[in-house]
């Protein structure tokens, strides 16, 4: 990598940091070169053609192999798979155990887990990250973990009592997380409670988003510099690995949904049309009370729990609306009139279904701060003999694997400050933990959190701040990040060592 040249004097902690940076050429920056606007600047749309109106099928789940009570036991391998998303195309992906995305994980409360990855990526570590999950710090798939090509290792944790909630999993080597993901590599992991307050008659419904850009030979091509600077969006969302999947229910029925922003970098913002939505629970699990909402804004790695009324026979979808993100240069994906998911509502009158409860759970204040932290996002970019070089940066570094950033206590109650001071949404996300969002303040207008809910990664929007309350309970090193994966394999993250 060349260093020469930079205009910009303020990159010392880039250039500390070379595999930060994304090198690009000037002819792909769009309105830079002699080609600005073709293929490289504007993401090729795909001519492939996926079936939509296919019955949603239910995820697979993974096996419990245990014996005994209160253990939940199982194998998972990550490997080259090939999956057909349209009619005579293979499609090379990376799968957990044949399939993308990967098994649903579905565990009591209060269970011990184990589960044995086998990496069978070629010449690739991995991890298994349990994002959002309760899990003790050298359990949980960080960078400093690898998993090398070829071998195993189990992850075991307890999930206490309280932790029921829609996590998941996914890789988290260093420098190739986005690229595992993107390729296939994800899976919901639901912790069930031991009492749950949801009528049965609801169903449990888990609904994965991914987002699926196909070559016209089947294949998924290679990033460009336009995916990573905003990070990669494909061309086809889909649901469970399906596009447009459908799902039949009789007039009157509620259903409940966990909804899953498995995307690399896609923000979802949606509703449905004609079907009432009230959320039930946020990444870490159920509200104290259903909040109405007439559309939801799910960022990379977010999850909500909805109860949809269909109470009009007919077809209902879950549809797209417009979300402006902050875009860089050309190749604006549309945001809105994507359909996702079609329900068809029968004439036939539900059975008679119990109402939803007015008190889900009680969900404890995090209280008074023991400490104030403040986070900076900001985007460097600069331009060398070579090109066009791009940072994502935290508090003005980049990420360093051999660098403590912020040490804390156990226990200890803090406020953290993130402050998005660059031109794009960055969603933050924490591991280790599940964090209270006190407000969110733009252009000097503060809002206070409409409701109380645990979350392990929250939108902060360029131009705004967002202070949220988190107490880490375990020791061990913590990673912090944007979760729109390109960005934080180009430097958007930092280690938090919490000391016991
Ligand atoms: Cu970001």
């Amino acid at each position: 990598m060349h260093r020469r040249g930079f205009l910009a004097a303020g990159l010392a902690t880039v250039l500390a940091s070379p595999r930060a940076l994304a090198q690009m050429k000037m002819d792909d920056m769009p309105g830079m070169g002699a080609h600005a606007g073709h293929d490289m600047a504007v993401p090729p749309q795909s001519a492939v053609v996926l079936p939509e109106g296919e019955t949603l099928r239910d995820l697979p789940l993974l096996a419990n192999e245990a014996a005994t009570s209160g253990l939940f036991k199982a194998k998972l391998t990550a490997e080259p798979a090939k999956a057909r998303f349209a009619e005579g195309l293979d499609t090379p992906i990376l799968a957990y155990n044949g399939t993308s995305p990967g098994p649903l994980i579905e565990v009591v409360e209060g269970s011990r887990v184990e589960i044995t990855f086998a990496n069978r990526i070629p010449d690739e570590a991995s991890t298994i990250h349990w994002h959002g999950m309760p899990v003790p710090a050298d359990q949980d798939g960080n960078p400093m973990d690898p998993v090398a090509t070829d071998t195993e290792r189990t992850y075991s944790f307890e999930l206490p009592e309280g932790s029921a909630g829609s996590y998941w999993y996914h890789p988290h080597p260093h420098g190739k997380t986005a690229e595992q993901v993107y390729r296939g590599l994800a899976g919901a992991f639901v912790v069930k409670p031991k009492v749950d307050p949801i009528p049965l008659e609801y169903g449990d419904t888990v609904l994965v988003f991914t987002d699926l850009r196909l070559a016209a030979d089947g294949t998924m091509p290679d990033s460009t510099t336009v995916d990573l600077m905003n990070g990669r969006v494909g061309d086809h969302v889909l649901v469970n690995g399906q596009k447009n999947p459908a799902l039949a229910v009789p007039v009157g029925a509620k259903r409940r949904f966990r909804l899953y922003n498995a995307t690399n970098a896609r923000f979802l913002r949606l509703s449905f049309d004609d079907a009432p939505m009230t959320i039930i629970g946020t990444d870490g699990g159920l509200l104290e009370a259903p909040v109405a909402a007439d559309d939801i804004l799910l960022s990379p790695a977010e999850r909500l729990e909805l109860i949809v009324s269909f109470d009009k026979p007919g077809p209902t979808t879950l549809y797209t609306l417009d979300y402006d993100r902050g875009w860089m240069g050309a190749g604006r994906p549309a945001d809105a009139g994507l359909t996702l998911f079609t329900v068809n509502v029968s004439e036939t009158p539900a059975e008679a279904i119990p109402p939803l409860p007015d008190r889900l759970r009680p969900i404890a204040q995090l209280g008074a701060p023991a400490v104030n932290r403040r986070f900076v996002f900001t985007e460097t970019m600069a331009m060398n003999a070579n090109g066009m070089e791009m940072g994502f940066l935290i508090n003005g570094a980049a990420f360093d694997m051999g660098r403590i950033d912020v040490v804390s206590k156990a226990g200890e109650v803090e406020l953290w400050e993130i402050a998005n001071k660059a031109d794009m949404d960055h969603p933050f996300h924490v591991h280790g933990t599940q964090f209270q969002v006190v407000e969110h303040e733009r252009d000097g207008q503060v809002s206070k959190s409409a409701y109380l809910a645990w979350k392990d990664t929250v939108n902060v929007a360029r131009g705004e701040t967002v202070r949220l309350l988190l107490r880490q309970d375990r020791p061990g090193l913590r990673m912090y990040h944007c979760h729109i994966l390109e960005h934080e394999q180009l430097g958007m993250m930092g280690i938090v060592d919490v000391q016991a």
